[in-house]
């Protein structure tokens, strides 16, 4: 692992630049790679966790001298090319006088998350905390005049819930050495002053005054050089030995991966270590006022299955009002979660992933020792069939309730005999107790190795957008409009899964008198050449789902997403069901 040869060798380096002004002044002690192990193991079993986006950002909302901004709210100041003159005096006004710790903690509580991460500083520079190191800080620059996080870590504490900070250590729209503010500074930036006069400073005050810290949650590394990256992550575990990173630190430094927002691998995802999905309720982080699209507790439950199936964590994300007070909607999807949470949480803290791989939107399953937790996500009417499930099962019941579900051998599986309804409306859980403590699994089956054939159903992908909407009764999706220069689109996440060429076929529904509208589907990375591209053209169905051939699609170990979309704005009818890939032969 390259972060513990560099941790130590790094430790060595700063203390040179320690002796610069403004930079930290102790010797450091080499990394101890055994606490981050532990408290990688530790974080492991959380598998869900509280993310806040709290700012300014919070006081416009989402809407800038009367006009409505697209996008995620907390860049605002970004998106309308806000001076600093003028944004900062928004802490003028910033007076949270409803925040209460111990309302917020409880919250996490109640909806059965085990970590709580929140902003310090976001990319506008603007602490959320007691800071020597820069005044632009909630104590000394709001009327309210207080620290917040102060109470909350305290709060999160006597809990018994992991506390964590994001900061943005690159982008700061506030300062000139700063990234990513270029309306105020064009002139060109020396991010090592920056570092020096605000990161350092501020990172050993978060590290210093909150107790223990579980994690920081670095963002957006961008032009940060590896040198100054590894001064940064031996500054935080000088401080703080079992204080993880994330990867967003940058240049390979993290202790764990973070995927990109609401991207949840389509495969067990277990060869790169510990991985985190962070995730919006609705469409932003940070608070806005018109955004109404919230995600379905169906939706969320089943997300979390499905990521502690791959062996992730999910941070889900709260955006509090500039008063203080988390969005009721949000309340109460999380304390939705956490009463199915109550009953079932027994198949996902401490689990381990699904010992088997992914075919389609059925089941999920997490593992104990002699345990499987089949995670029931569309019921599949009165009986369900494991294939390659070559274990003896002992037994198995509900874990709502503690019926048995009757079972026999079926082909190389298993056969449960199912109700004609789903036990839990969200996520019914069927414990199989096995003989022996690891299932055994056929192979083709497992986890490591990936199905010929594919199908990638809606629901496993991002569903990107504000207009676009799942359905649970036709399992498809729909409302891919266009705009600017984007669209809505369904998102996938190969995560080195894929490499070869595959045939495509598109299952979707369309009303006639919209088809003949163009879409496409791209395998590739941001900012570079695709790997693959199929275009086609949606028929008329009679609104009956059909699956038509789209060519073949190029994908390799380093595409990032597998991108559907359609071109045009004859979408509205449009539903989409899956893409299914099958490994070419050629
Ligand atoms: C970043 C921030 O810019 C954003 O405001 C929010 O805090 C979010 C949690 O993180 O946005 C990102 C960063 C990385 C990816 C996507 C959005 N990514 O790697 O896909």
């Amino acid at each position: 692992m390259k972060y513990i040869a560099s941790g130590v060798i790094c430790a060595a380096l700063i203390l040179a630049s320690c002796s610069q002004p403004n930079s930290t002044s102790t010797a450091r002690q080499p990394e101890d790679p055994q606490k981050t192990a532990e408290a990688l193991k530790h974080f492991d079993q959380n598998k869900f966790g509280m993310f806040i986006h709290w700012g300014l950002y919070a006081i416009p909302a989402g809407e800038w001298k009367g006009k409505y901004v697209r996008g995620i709210g907390e860049w605002i100041m970004f998106r309308e090319k806000i001076p600093v003159a003028e944004y900062s005096k928004l802490a003028g006004e910033f007076n949270p006088v409803k925040f209460s710790g111990a309302e917020w903690s409880q919250l996490a509580k109640d909806a059965g998350m085990k970590y709580l991460v929140i902003t310090s500083k976001h990319h506008d520079g603007f602490a959320m905390f007691a800071s020597k190191a820069s005044k632009y800080n909630i104590v000394d620059a709001t009327p309210y005049a207080k620290d917040p996080m102060k109470e909350l870590s305290a709060a999160c504490a006597e809990r018994g819930l992991d506390f964590g900070f994001y900061y943005s250590q690159d982008q700061d729209w506030h300062e000139a050495n700063g990234r990513g503010n270029n309306w105020d500074f064009p002139e060109k930036r020396d991010a090592q002053v920056y570092l020096e006069g605000k990161v350092f400073p501020q990172i050993r005050e978060i590290l210093t005054q909150y107790g223990k810290l579980s994690l920081i949650w670095f963002d957006t590394p961008g032009l940060l050089s590896d040198q100054q990256t590894a001064d940064l992550r031996a500054m935080v575990k000088s401080l703080q030995p079992s204080c993880l990173i994330n990867s967003r630190i940058g240049h390979d430094r993290g202790d764990y991966a973070q995927t990109g927002d609401n991207a949840i691998p389509i495969q067990v995802y277990t060869k790169d270590g510990k991985w985190e999905v962070p995730a919006t309720l609705n469409d932003t982080w940070g608070y806005k006022k018109n955004d109404q699209h919230w995600k379905d507790p169906r939706d969320l439950i089943g997300k979390l299955a499905d990521i502690v199936s791959k062996g992730g964590n999910y941070l889900l994300n709260v955006g509090p009002t500039a008063e203080g007070v988390i969005p009721p909607a949000s309340q109460d999807i999380l304390r939705t979660i956490g009463k199915w949470l109550d009953v079932n949480g027994e198949s996902i803290y401490g689990t381990n992933p699904s010992p088997m791989n992914i075919r389609d939107i059925t089941w999920r399953v997490t593992t104990k020792p002699g345990k499987l937790y089949f995670h029931i996500l569309n019921w599949p009417g009165a009986r369900m069939r494991v294939d390659g499930l070559e274990s003896e099962v002992k037994r198995a019941y509900w874990l709502t309730g503690g019926a048995a579900v009757p079972i026999k051998k079926a082909g190389n599986g298993i056969e449960f005999t199912l109700p004609a309804k789903a036990v839990d409306p969200y996520d019914s859980v069927l414990v199989a107790e096995i003989d022996g403590d690891a299932p055994k699994i056929a192979a083709g089956y497992g986890a490591d190795e990936v199905p010929a054939k594919l199908d990638l159903y809606a629901w496993v992908g991002h569903l990107r957008g504000e207009e676009i909407r799942y359905d649970w009764a036709t399992q498809s999706a729909s409302g891919f409009k266009k705009f600017e220069n984007a669209s809505n689109a369904l998102v996938y996440f190969p995560y080195k899964a894929l490499d070869g060429d595959y045939d495509v076929e598109v299952t979707y529904s369309c009303a006639n008198d919209a088809a003949g509208g163009k879409f496409q589907i791209v395998a590739g990375r941001r900012g570079a050449n695709p790997d693959g591209r199929v275009e086609g053209t949606i028929e008329k169905t009679g609104n009956q789902f059909v699956t038509r051939k789209a060519g073949r699609l190029t994908v390799r170990p380093q595409t990032g997403q597998i991108i559907f979309d359609l071109l045009d704005d004859k979408s509205a009818a449009v539903k989409i069901r899956k893409i299914t890939l099958s490994r070419a032969s050629s």
